[in-house]
């Protein structure tokens, strides 16, 4: 694990002395988007075009943030248009890295064998982490942007795709508001839970997180999805890191009052998710208990990979009954 400096690799684990024992999440460096004529979007240039086989996604199978866009771009019925490489489950000194695991492939596009490689190919000169998941455009040879939030909406709303509209324009507050809360206190709640050093920066990012899944299990006592009748991104974000939870957040992450499984809302929901078209294939547990167990060696020093927990995502669950297709 470690980060460019001036365009230099530097093996290096995450800064916390310098924040009272937190992990702060830096802000994603490439904001370009792609849009449907190649307008400027939200931020950075204008330029990308949306255009099948222009764009190619790297992704690790491990990576929450990267499996969002793995799944948006399954929903959306792009696996044609858009082209993706998985990077190795195990990340070690070099960073990600293109390795021969089952399920990782290597860089058809840029040939690296780091990933780290294809930050410096669009700025030689790049300063800060080097993370999945990060959208390639082939015909400008450079990143557009390495912000999964901003590349999901991309995949919703600029290539055509068939599917539903995950942002819909009457919900957008609502998923605004739901990401939001979702996005501090689980979906990076776990990460600040995991990896805090100070006991009680632990104890609040704990505490915040469960009092948030405790507010989400009611929520879904109401509707189907977290933003009513309709599958939205909101929900896309909160699978991702409710599927790895039981396997790795509660024990690695010491997010332990309660597993999603002793839930009952929230387990038959993930359940729900996982049967959506495209996502089981998304899914892989063995790269997420791999990447996690074998790549923070301050947490998990001898870097053994539990074996359990026994998950089974394809029991039948209660979601289209209680609430109607
Ligand atoms: N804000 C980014 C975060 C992505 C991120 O942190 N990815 C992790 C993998 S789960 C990563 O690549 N970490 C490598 C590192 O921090 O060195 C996004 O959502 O796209």
């Amino acid at each position: 694990m470690g980060l460019l400096v001036d365009g230099v690799w530097q093996d290096r684990w995450y800064d916390t002395a310098s924040s009272g024992g937190r992990f702060e999440r830096k802000a994603s460096a490439f904001r370009n988007w792609v849009t449907a004529d190649g307008a400027r979007g939200p931020s950075g240039e204008g330029g990308f075009a949306a255009a099948p086989g222009r764009y190619h996604l790297y992704v690790s199978l491990a990576c929450p943030w990267a499996h969002r866009t793995l799944i948006v771009r399954a929903l959306k019925c792009l696996e044609d248009a858009v082209s993706v490489s998985v990077v190795d489950p195990h990340m070690g000194a070099e960073g990600w890295v293109f390795g021969d695991s089952p399920g990782a492939t290597p860089d058809t596009v840029n040939g690296a064998s780091r990933l780290y490689e294809i930050y410096l190919a669009a700025d030689p000169a790049y300063t800060g982490r080097v993370t999945v998941p990060v959208l390639w455009d082939r015909a400008r040879g450079t990143v557009v942007s390495n912000e999964s939030a901003e590349i999901v909406r991309m995949l919703n709303a600029a290539f055509g795709g068939s599917g539903p509209d995950l942002y819909p324009e009457d919900l957008r507050d609502a998923i605004d508001a739901v990401n939001a809360r979702v996005y501090d206190r689980v979906n990076n709640g776990v990460y600040k839970a995991g990896f805090a050093t100070d006991q009680s920066v632990y104890a609040e990012a704990f505490a915040a997180l469960f009092d948030e899944l405790d507010a989400l299990e009611a929520r879904l006592d109401r509707a189907r999805y977290l933003c009513g009748a309709r599958l939205t991104e909101a929900d896309i974000r909160l699978f991702t890191t409710l599927v790895r939870f039981d396997a790795v957040y509660v024990g690695h992450f010491k997010c332990n009052r309660r597993r999603i499984a002793d839930y009952p809302n929230l387990s038959n929901y993930l359940r729900d998710l996982h049967a959506l078209p495209g996502v089981a294939g998304t899914v892989n547990l063995t790269h997420i208990k791999r990447h996690y167990y074998e790549s923070h060696p301050t947490i998990n020093p001898t870097g053994i990979v539990p074996l359990g927990p026994e998950l089974d995502f394809e029991v039948p669950n209660d979601r289209a009954l209680r609430f109607g297709a």
